[in-house]
């Protein structure tokens, strides 16, 4: 694939094909067509003309060099722009065995002038990105809902993918033109002092409105960051201590191996499970404890680096030893939750006001846990649904735009200077849709989809 500016471009010249429904085998598969080819595939293998345009019709389909039969399907005739992509477009449901979408796909490349190719992973997203039918904050929103594993996940990627954060970024890109526009005016009134003061005074409350909404947006973007890549909890502790126990109690599975020999966890696993609508992401870790081998030291490395960037960390110690201190970085830098373990081991008395208290082995205190930790989730990420910045790329656009605004508001400096770095902030707005400088970014994200999208 090559590296396509932002800008909307001309038809491809090459049709797509790939399977755009789930693993096989399936009730139905569905393969999809993007391009100019698209009609005539499809009518080479239906053998006859094409159906009405978007309605449904059963067709044999026929290899066009053998004329063997590969299935009977629904079918459908896209004729674009209308479509996803912008181009013509059709559609095969077929049985959903795995030899008959080979079979299909193979009937579709195989020749002549009706062929496509296989497609690229996220290469029917990228046409309809290049042919103006999505912009990148949509395409973005668009991977997050194919990814999205909770109900507060899918309620904010739907509203991304629908245009919630591209018409804010169009309404503040014309409100930064306003802006400039009263700037420029006041530039020709130069020689009525009051009238291009009174502009200029305008163009700058405008400037600072906005200043304020783009702050407004950023504050909750962390929210919305982290509802996207779920809220992280950290297991930790001395060996030995039940974190993986406790990681397979939570993930109602073996995830992890349990030993009573201590240093059994070396790398860092992961379960994420949906509390309450919410995405939770739990890590097991390796024990902490000094003078072990190379293995487990880089195991304890992975788990300070995992502990430090976690929202949580879950300090476990067993309720029937000693009372353990965390790092002290740990305690300070993340919130940090002490739990007695393997409570069925000791008496009363190993909980206390500030250590909740929990046995894997008897169930007792894990279902408070869990309450807990959605509790924290929702918390945290509650209101993330409607946060319009999502990802690192949006809020440092924003964050740059808020920058010029600085600088344009700041006291003194001249109006020309001022109506630049206006236009400076609407360039910054721009590249969260895509619609200049998008370049660096287009490879990533389109190669987070998959084959089919
Ligand atoms: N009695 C009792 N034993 C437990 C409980 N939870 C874990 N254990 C036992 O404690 C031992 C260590 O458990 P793990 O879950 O492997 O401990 P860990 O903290 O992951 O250990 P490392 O991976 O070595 O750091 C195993 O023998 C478990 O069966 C519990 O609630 N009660
Ligand atoms: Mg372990």
């Amino acid at each position: 694939m090559t590296e396509d500016s932002g800008a909307p471009h001309g038809p491809a010249a090459d049709t797509i094909a790939a399977l755009s429904s789930g693993a096989l085998p399936a009730g139905v598969a569905v393969v999809r067509l993007s391009g100019p080819a698209a009609g005539p595939a499809l009518a080479a293998l239906s053998g006859r003309d094409l159906p009405p345009p978007r309605r449904a019709v059963v067709r044999a389909l026929r290899h066009p060099g053998t004329g063997r039969l590969i299935d009977r399907a629904l079918v459908l005739w896209l004729p674009g722009p209308g479509t996803a992509t912008g181009e013509d477009m059709a559609e095969l449901h077929l049985h959903g065995g795995r030899a008959v979408v080979a079979a299909a796909l193979a009937a579709l490349t195989a020749g002549g002038p009706a062929v496509a190719r296989l497609a690229e992973p996220g290469e029917f997203t990228r046409r309809a990105f290049l042919n103006g039918r999505m912009d990148l904050a949509a395409v973005e929103g668009l991977a997050d809902l194919l990814a999205a594993e909770t109900e507060a996940q899918r309620v904010q990627a739907l509203a991304q993918a629908g245009g919630a954060l591209s018409a804010r970024i169009a309404g503040w890109r014309a409100r930064l033109i306003e802006a400039r526009a009263l700037i420029e005016a006041s530039l020709d009134f130069s020689d009525e002092a009051d009238v291009a003061e009174a502009a200029e005074a305008e163009g700058l409350a405008v400037a600072a409105a906005l200043k304020a909404d783009l702050e407004a947006a950023l504050a909750e973007a962390g929210r919305g960051e982290r509802l996207r890549t779920g809220f992280q909890v950290a297991l930790m502790g001395p060996p030995n201590a039940g974190k993986s126990s406790l990681m397979n109690a939570l993930a109602a599975r073996e995830v992890a191996i349990v030993t009573a020999e201590a240093g059994t966890t070396r790398d860092v696993l992961e379960v994420h499970l949906d509390l309450g609508g919410y995405p939770v992401t739990i890590a097991d870790t390796a024990g902490l404890r000094d003078g072990v081998g190379l293995a487990e030291q880089e195991g304890i490395r992975r788990a300070l680096d995992r502990g430090r960037s976690a929202d949580l960390v879950l300090w476990l110690d067993p309720a029937d030893g000693p009372v353990l201190e965390p790092p002290a970085d740990l305690a300070a830098g993340s919130v940090l939750w002490r739990v007695a373990t393997k409570s069925d081991l000791a008496g009363d008395g190993a909980a206390g006001p500030a250590r909740r208290c929990l046995s894997v082995r008897t169930g007792q205190g894990v279902g408070d846990l869990v309450a807990a930790l959605a509790a924290a989730a929702a918390e945290s990420l509650k209101g993330g649904e409607d946060a319009l910045v999502t990802r690192a790329r949006h809020r440092a656009a924003l964050e740059d735009a808020v920058g010029c605004l600085d600088r344009a508001l700041a006291p003194g400096g001249l109006p020309e200077l001022k109506a630049e770095d206006l236009r400076r902030a609407a360039d910054a707005l721009a590249r969260v849709v895509g619609a200049i400088g998008v370049e660096t970014v287009l490879g990533a994200i389109f190669s987070s989809f998959c084959i089919g999208k």
